[in-house]
């Protein structure tokens, strides 16, 4: 794999100076890749904790359950974290959780957006999707391998140019400030937030990131839709318990965990 020096505004020497611990140590920057997850998971079990897959466009971006996530070049963040946390496998959903409540705070500090979190995986600003983060896992016999959280973000992106159907639900960085930003600054405010989130996931400090999401979460205490695979419930969303999952409390008053799905605010 060859590692760019830098693409326009991408460069990882400018990232690495950015950054305030030695904890990030390789970042590896791409021009074109199919997924960064992909390449991540390709490298992951012999590469170090804490290596980073860039790129400047993604041919098949993904989201969860195989939706596309459309990646043009130039202008946003496609970018795969590996992680090896010491974490037991019940936790698992904790580090999409850490790593929302670490994309949501660098987003409010670079670009002064009130960037909000809409669970499991969405950053959420002016009620639409600006960015979000799919975590794949390799797990054997009971025991996490590694990590791979990918992070996508609308930086620079016209939102007129995405489909129809995503650019009613979707928003980008520019179209919220009308501003362009560096994109080597974003990540770098990113990396620097999770791994202060990381370390508290790690010393499982999950109560300290459950009220972190309260804070920024846009959705509990709202009326909801929740979409799974097999039903579609309403609900209050009340709140997100120990392991990481969405209580909801339905119209009959008793309390359900959601484990995985679509969420949508009804009021
Ligand atoms: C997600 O899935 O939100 C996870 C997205 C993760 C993308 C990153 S980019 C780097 C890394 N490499 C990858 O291949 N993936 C990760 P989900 O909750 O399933 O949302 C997917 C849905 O969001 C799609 O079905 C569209 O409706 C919508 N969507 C697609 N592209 C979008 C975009 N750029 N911005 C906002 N919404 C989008």
């Amino acid at each position: 794999m060859v590692s760019l020096p830098e693409i326009s505004d991408l460069s990882p020497d400018a990232i690495k100076a950015k950054i305030r611990s030695p904890f990030w140590k390789q970042i590896i920057l791409n021009k074109t890749v199919d997924s960064t997850n992909t390449v991540a998971s390709g490298i992951a079990e012999k590469a170090e904790e804490s290596t980073i897959v860039l790129a400047d466009s993604q041919t098949k971006g993904r989201g969860r359950l195989g939706r596309l996530w459309i990646s043009p070049p130039g202008v946003s963040i496609y970018m795969s974290i590996i992680l090896k946390p010491l974490i037991d496998i019940c936790d698992v959903t904790f580090i999409t959780i850490m790593a929302a409540v670490a994309c949501a705070n660098a987003l409010r500090k670079s670009t002064n957006l009130n960037v909000t979190i809409k669970w499991p995986n969405d950053l959420v600003c002016s009620g639409k999707k600006i960015g979000g983060i799919l975590t794949e896992l390799k797990i054997e016999h009971n025991r996490l391998i590694y990590a791979v959280t990918g992070i996508g973000i609308n930086v620079n992106a016209d939102i007129n140019t995405f489909p129809a159907d995503v650019r009613d639900i979707a928003t980008t960085v520019k179209n919220e400030t009308g501003k362009v930003f560096r994109r080597t600054d974003i990540i770098a405010d990113i990396l620097n937030e999770t791994e202060k989130w990381y370390i508290a996931l790690n010393k499982g400090d999950k109560d300290t990131i459950i009220s972190e999401w309260k804070r920024l979460d846009s959705t509990l205490g709202k009326e909801v839709l929740v979409i799974t695979a097999s039903d579609t419930l309403s609900g209050i969303a009340e709140l997100i318990d120990e392991k990481g999952m969405l209580m909801l409390r339905l119209p009959s008053g008793q309390l359900k965990r959601i484990t995985t799905g679509d969420l949508k605010i009804l009021r």
